[in-house]
């Protein structure tokens, strides 16, 4: 296994650096003062086939590997973090229908989300399970005539009330927990189903994120993926792969900010004499270079890891374990580079003016969301053990 990159990943990188810098850059401050979702960047990426780049050819999709995601992801983030998490949550809107969809779901659902045409949600958070996503409420009963009415809400959705569709996480059965879990394949116009609260955020502004209202939501039985019961595994093996796209983000964010504080440093004069002559800024450049370095090895390394595990059912414990890893790893830098950015910045750093303090507002959400770090440890904890 090699974690290196290929030519056709390194021409995709540039590919997308450049597109970021041409056309993601030059809204970025806007749409975090606007904190209006950007549609024309959706429609960018559409255009340049990322919304679906790591679906299946055979439904539209781009067939690209995950690494090749998290470059994408990476780069579009240094320059933008809402950008970035438009990818992210369409990957992550998918990647149910991907592991458990049949071919007819997929077929139906997939591929207008793969193509860009219809814009994909998950929605597992309830207010009462956050961290304990098993505790959620929301409930899927039985109907005489068959199929299930849904009755829930859910909160922290992204995209959430622009979504065309969203997988909807629910209990079935007699059951409780994590084995009475479902999920379902709801559509925005369905009749019961209602957007509630759109939060104001710290930051990731231009991203929606809102509470989304079931009240008897009739599902027919074709909406199910996989079997009764089979939702909290759907949801952890969609995790183990889409928080790989959480660290992506991380690191983007981190890099980012980097470059701009190298800039400012090496560009700037005080006692007579440039600020990268001073040993203090030295050391803490080359620690924040270390850690962004440390961080995309074990992202990469990650990324080729769940890969090659493809969508086996049950997750091996090492796919767990560097995917919580990378993410935990990767957002923990992206806090402290941007932290430490805006303090090389000085009272420049301080003002919205310059996309350092941004970028520190965007941060915070890689740690938080996705599983906080707290579930990472746990996560990482209990896969410790090698695969046998
Ligand atoms: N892949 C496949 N199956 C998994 C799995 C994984 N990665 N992780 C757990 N499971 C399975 C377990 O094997 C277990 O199956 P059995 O009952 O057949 O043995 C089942 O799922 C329940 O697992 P567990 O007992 O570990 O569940 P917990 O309630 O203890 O879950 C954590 C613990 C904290 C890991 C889980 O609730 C979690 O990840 N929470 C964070 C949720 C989150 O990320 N929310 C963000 C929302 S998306 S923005």
């Amino acid at each position: 296994m090699s974690y290196d990159l290929t030519d056709e990943q390194r021409l995709f990188r540039d590919t997308v650096r450049r597109l970021a810098h041409e056309r993601v850059e030059p809204r970025a401050a806007e749409i975090d003062a606007s904190g209006a979702y950007p549609l024309d960047v959706y429609q960018l990426f559409q255009e340049y086939g990322l919304l679906g780049l790591a679906m299946p050819e055979a439904y539209g999709g781009g067939g690209a590997d995950l690494l090749t995601l998290a470059i994408a992801i990476e780069e579009v983030a240094r320059v933008c973090a809402t950008s970035s998490l438009i990818i992210a949550a369409q990957h992550l809107g998918a990647m149910p229908l991907m592991l458990a969809g049949t071919p007819a779901q997929k077929e139906r659902f997939l591929l207008p989300i793969a193509s860009g045409e219809h814009m994909a949600a998950f929605a597992l958070t309830e207010p009462e399970a956050g961290s304990d996503a098993a505790a959620a409420r929301t409930r899927a009963e039985p109907e005489p005539g068959g199929g299930y009415s849904l009755t829930g809400q859910k909160v922290f959705i992204t995209n959430g009330g622009l979504a065309d569709t969203t997988v909807v996480f629910a209990a079935t059965g007699d059951r409780t927990g994590a084995a009475a879990m479902s999920a379902f394949v709801v559509d925005k116009d369905m009749p019961g189903f209602s957007v509630g609260r759109v939060e104001k955020k710290l930051g990731i502004r231009g991203s929606q994120t809102a509470e989304l209202r079931f009240d008897h939501v009739h599902l027919e039985a074709d909406r199910l993926l996989g079997q009764e019961g089979d939702g909290f595994k759907i949801a952890m093996r969609t995790l183990d792969r889409t928080r790989l796209g959480i660290a992506a983000q991380a690191l983007g964010i981190a890099q980012g900010a980097f470059d701009l504080a190298f800039a400012h440093v090496r560009g700037r004069r005080q006692f007579g004499r440039a600020l990268t002559e001073f040993q203090g800024l030295q050391w803490t450049l080359a620690d924040l270079a270390l850690q962004i370095e440390a961080s995309r090895q074990l992202l990469y390394r990650a990324s080729e890891v769940v890969e090659q595990a493809g969508f086996a059912i049950d997750s091996s414990r090492e796919v767990t374990r560097l995917s919580a890893m990378a993410k935990l790893q990767c957002s923990d830098t992206a806090m402290r580079v941007t932290t430490e950015a805006v303090q090389l910045f000085g009272g420049y750093g301080y003002i919205e003016d310059y996309p350092v303090a941004r970028m520190m507002r965007d941060a915070k959400i890689t740690q938080i969301y996705e599983g906080t770090n707290q579930v990472q440890r746990i996560v990482i904890f209990r896969n410790l053990e090698a695969d046998a």
